[in-house]
């Protein structure tokens, strides 16, 4: 990057801003659930006077009714190329493999993110982004003509493909070239209302599989929904069922606790939009695809706490899993099995299930040269460890968040195993390891605060 090139967490953030726009715009649904989850962090800040001094600690008050992040799904391994170098101009990078074919879609997806702790605080922006896994649609002349259809369109106005080129070549894009850019890269994400296909073959589409349907017949990868953070989840599900917004039935992830970790998500169900379809006879119809979700993030785990989360999980859908008519149990379950889960800070540190950054506290290290106590140091306050947030997805929320927009027959048994190869060919690149993320910002953190405080690593 040179002096007149702008950066790439600048360019993202114009570009979150601008996708907001445009959805809130798009999605009267969406605007009217940013005006309720606004309303219920107001509460919670003034319900909780010492919770706005921990949000400017973490960086987190500012972000405030900020968009988390945005999800969309492609069709063609080209596609997936093309988006990936899309994202790379805004400081986004693929991180994570998701398979979500055990939950009955036939997608295998990554999230584009930053990963920087800095880039993450200036713009936390990342797209959920799937791939069709198209051998996995049923019927072979389906299957075939959905190839046909998608090797028809072009996700990426020319003048995106010449501005992605320029900042490969120069190795960033100049003020005039950035705007232009997020102008362009827009029109891949917006919602046209008008198929590339009949009345006839969305239907045989639908049929076989609703998300395949969305995918395949119409111009691109129109955005299917944003996330705000919410300050408090169970209120603002609440809320939503109140002001009538339709939301799903359960909140996807950990039970509320005194320590958050992972990610807990909510979302209103997808609102029918109308479509134009191909043909002479001018058909109109409609789709149901776009939607609006909160989230809430807590600490992210190690290995060991993820086993844990994962086997408490699965047994509370053993034994009560969330049918319509038994909400309740589901609730009371998922808190029961994780009352096994440490919930203070001190244990989950001491037993290796989170992770921590750490950083120089306020009272100065009593110098012992050489020896390096770092319990000893946390229990002076000359070190602190605050837990690091969970910035990537879980698989079975993110089953539960398709399934509940995807309305009916979104779930088919699809027996396919995971295919991370056919994803990262496809990508043209690996993706990366969100664990060794969060491992390397814990050591790291604990190397530069122990080197500002004089002492030596263990
Ligand atoms: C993506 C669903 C996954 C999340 O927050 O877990 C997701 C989709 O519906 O395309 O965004
Ligand atoms: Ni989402």
């Amino acid at each position: 990057m040179t002096e007149t090139h702008v950066s790439a967490d600048t360019i993202r953030s114009i570009f979150s801003a601008a996708m907001t726009q445009m959805y809130r715009d798009e999605v009267p649904r969406y605007l009217e659930m940013a005006r309720i989850v606004g309303e219920i962090d107001g509460e919670a800040l003034a319900r909780d006077p010492a919770l706005e001094a921990r949000l400017r600690r973490s960086g987190a008050f500012d972000l405030i009714g900020v968009e988390r992040h945005g999800a969309i799904r492609v069709g063609r391994p080209e596609e997936l190329t093309g988006l990936r170098r899309l994202f790379a101009v805004m400081g986004m990078y693929p991180v994570g493999y998701y398979d979500l074919t055990p939950a009955g879609v036939p997608v295998h997806s990554t999230c584009f993110r930053p990963v920087e702790t800095a880039s993450i605080r200036r713009c936390p922006f990342r797209i959920f982004t799937s791939l069709l896994r198209p051998e996995l649609i049923e019927g072979e002349d389906l299957r075939r003509e959905a190839q046909e259809i998608l090797a028809r369109r072009r996700i990426f106005t020319p003048r995106c493909l010449h501005l992605i080129e320029l900042f490969e070549a120069n190795g960033g894009l100049g003020e005039a070239q950035a705007i232009d850019f997020v102008h362009e890269a827009l029109h891949t994400f917006r919602w046209r209302g008008e198929a590339t296909v009949t009345a006839g073959v969305y239907e045989a589409y639908r049929k076989a599989h609703p998300l395949v349907a969305d995918v395949v017949c119409f111009h691109g990868p129109h955005i299917n929904h944003l996330t705000l953070p919410t300050l408090d989840m169970d209120a603002a599900q609440a809320a939503l069922a109140e002001h009538g917004l339709d939301p799903k039935s359960i909140v996807e992830g950990p039970p509320q606790r005194q320590f958050p970790i992972l990610l807990r998500q909510t979302s209103f169900k997808a609102v029918a939009e109308p479509v134009r379809f191909a043909g002479r006879d001018d058909v109109r119809g409609e789709h149901r695809a776009r939607f609006g979700e909160i989230e809430q993030r807590g600490a992210a785990l190690t290995a060991k706490g993820r086993a844990l989360y994962d086997r408490l999980l699965a047994e509370t859908l053993a034994v009560a899993p969330p049918r319509e008519d038994a909400i309740a149990d589901y609730s009371a379950e998922l808190k029961r099995r994780f009352a096994d889960f440490p919930d203070d800070a001190a244990t989950l540190r001491a037993q290796g299930l989170a992770f921590f950054r750490y950083a120089p506290g306020e009272t100065r290290a009593k110098t012992n040269a050489g020896t390096c106590d770092v319990e000893a140091l946390l229990r002076d306050g000359a070190l602190v460890a605050e837990p690091i947030t969970y910035e990537d997805f879980l698989p079975v929320s993110a089953a539960g968040i398709f399934q509940s927009n995807l309305g009916e027959g979104g779930r088919r048994e699809l027996s396919a195993a995971s295919n991370r190869e056919a994803f990262e060919h496809a990508l043209g690149t690996k993706v990366a390891d969100a664990m060794a993320i969060y491992a390397h910002e814990e050591k790291s953190s604990l190397e530069r605060a122990l080197a500002t405080l004089g002492q030596r690593s263990p």
